[in-house]
Order: structure tokens, then sequence, then C-alpha cells
């Protein structure tokens, strides 16, 4: 098992787009926990990235070729998040901020809001706080959820909660915010009404937000 991680956790350093998905086929036929699969495989890879990145050792073609990869990869593991037969908790707008074209982090947060049984509208990347404000009157969610993975677009947030108050959206609507550079206190701070760290504390946060 520590094998076949360390070559997902390689594969997707390198960008390998082919190996990454045989690799974590491979994984998973052999039974390791997709959370496993997930976090010591391909979310270590992309930190490992992020630091390559930091000190110099690559550049946005790297960043780039690796979140492709680690998307492949995801797709797999994908079904395999889905819990059978549960009942729909609730409908989730969400998106990564304007300005913020990373969406690894939110496609994942996604994916396990869907697998938890929420009903998701996606609104993608560089989404505004217009677009967010025309989604919630369009779909009437239960809970926006947004992305940010930039210091320089998570002021973006704080932009869109102000939109949907002043539009009058925000009323029984809950917020909640995630990316690497945001915080709890900046979650408070901008009006959230919640902040997780991760993917599945973000399930756990929609879940006792919605009741
Ligand atoms: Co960029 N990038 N990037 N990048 N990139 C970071 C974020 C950076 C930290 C790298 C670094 O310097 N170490 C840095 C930001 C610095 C900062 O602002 N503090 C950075 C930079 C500077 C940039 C550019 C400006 C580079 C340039 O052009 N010079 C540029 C900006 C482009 C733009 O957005 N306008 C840029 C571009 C890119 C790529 C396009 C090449 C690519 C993104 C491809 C894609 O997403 N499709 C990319 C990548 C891959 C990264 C790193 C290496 C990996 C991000 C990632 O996918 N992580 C990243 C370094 C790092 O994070 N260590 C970096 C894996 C993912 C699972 O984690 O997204 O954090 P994450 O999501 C986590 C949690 O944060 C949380 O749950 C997930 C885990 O379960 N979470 C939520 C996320 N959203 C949530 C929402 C929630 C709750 C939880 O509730 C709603």
């Amino acid at each position: 098992m520590e094998g076949l991680l360390n070559e997902i956790y390689n594969s997707v350093i390198d960008g390998d787009l082919a190996s990454t998905k045989t690799n974590v086929q491979a994984a998973i036929d052999q039974g390791i926990e997709p959370g496993v699969i997930l976090n010591q495989g391909m979310i270590a890879a992309m930190s490992e990235v992020g630091k390559r990145f930091e000190d110099g050792e690559y550049y946005v073609p790297e960043m780039l070729i690796a979140a492709r990869a680690m998307q492949g990869g995801l797709a797999l593991l994908k079904p395999l998040l889905k819990q059978a037969d549960i009942q729909s908790q609730g409908k989730v707008v969400i998106g990564t901020v304007k300005g913020d074209l990373h969406d690894i982090g939110k496609n994942l947060v996604a994916m396990m809001l869907e697998g938890a049984g929420f009903e998701v509208v996606d609104l993608g990347t560089d989404v505004s706080d217009d677009q967010f404000a025309e989604a919630v009157w369009t779909h009437q969610p239960d809970l926006v959820a947004m992305s940010a993975l930039l210091t320089t677009t998570m002021p973006q947030m704080e932009a869109v909660i102000k939109a949907l108050g002043e539009a009058g959206l925000r009323r029984s609507l809950k917020v909640i915010v995630g990316g690497a550079p945001v915080t709890e206190a900046y979650a408070r701070k901008i009006g959230a009404d919640g902040y997780a760290p991760d993917a599945s504390r973000a399930v756990n946060l929609a879940k006792s937000l919605l009741g």
C-alpha cells in the first residue's frame, strides 16, 4: 500500500496524468480507502508542488499539469465518495471567487457535499458577486459556499456577502467559506456563518448549519 501511495504522490508531482489514473485505479482495486488515497497521495503531492513553486523550483506550467493529473485521479474517486440512498440534505451554490482560477479544493468540497446528499450547483471559478447573487436568486439554495486560494482574492468573499445582503437574499441563507489562506477569524470578520479548513469538515459544517 505504501508503495502505491508513493507512486500516486510522485505521479501527481510529475504532472503525469496517465500514471496518476493508473495508480489511483490500482489503489481503488486494492481496496485502499478513498480518503487515504486522497489525503496521503494526492493532497500531500499538491502541497509539495506548492512548496516547489515557492522555492522557485516549479513554475506555473508545472503547477498546471500537476493540477490536471490530480483532477484525473479525483474523477476516479468521485463515485466512491458518494453514499448510497441518502435523503437530500439541502441545496448548495458553490464557486471560487472572482479573480481566482483555483478549483481543485472547490471541486473536492462540491464532490464531498454531493456525496453526502446535498444538491450542488457549481458556478465554477472566477465568480463575481453579481453572479453569486443571480445564482441565489435563480436556484434558491440553503447554503452558499465560497472558495479562495489567493490572499488577493479573499476580499471578494466579503463583497459577495455584502451583495447578497443588499439584494435581500441573506435571510435564511447560510454562507460558508474556505480555501488555504482563509481562517475562522477572517470568516467571522466578513460575516460568514462558518469556515471549514477542508472538504470533509465543510460537509460537517453544512450539515450542522442546516440542522
Ligand atoms: Co496557484 N497559488 N497560482 N495555481 N497554486 C497557490 C494557491 C500558492 C499558495 C502557491 C505558493 O506560492 N505556494 C500561491 C498563492 C499565494 C497567496 O496568495 N498566498 C499561488 C499563486 C501565487 C498563483 C498565481 C498568482 C501564480 C502566477 O500566475 N504567478 C496564479 C493565480 C491564478 C489565478 O487564480 N488568478 C496561480 C495559478 C495556479 C494554476 C492555475 C497553475 C494551478 C491551479 C489549477 C486549478 O486549480 N485547476 C495552481 C495550483 C495547482 C496551486 C497549488 C500548487 C495547489 C492548489 C491546490 O489545488 N491544492 C497552490 C499551493 C498550495 O495550495 N499549497 C497554489 C490542493 C487542494 C485540494 O487544496 O485548494 O487548498 P485547496 O483546498 C483544500 C482546503 O483549502 C479546503 O478544502 C480543500 C481540502 O479538502 N477548501 C475549502 C478549499 N475551498 C474550500 C471551501 C470551503 C471549505 C473548504 O467552504 C466553502
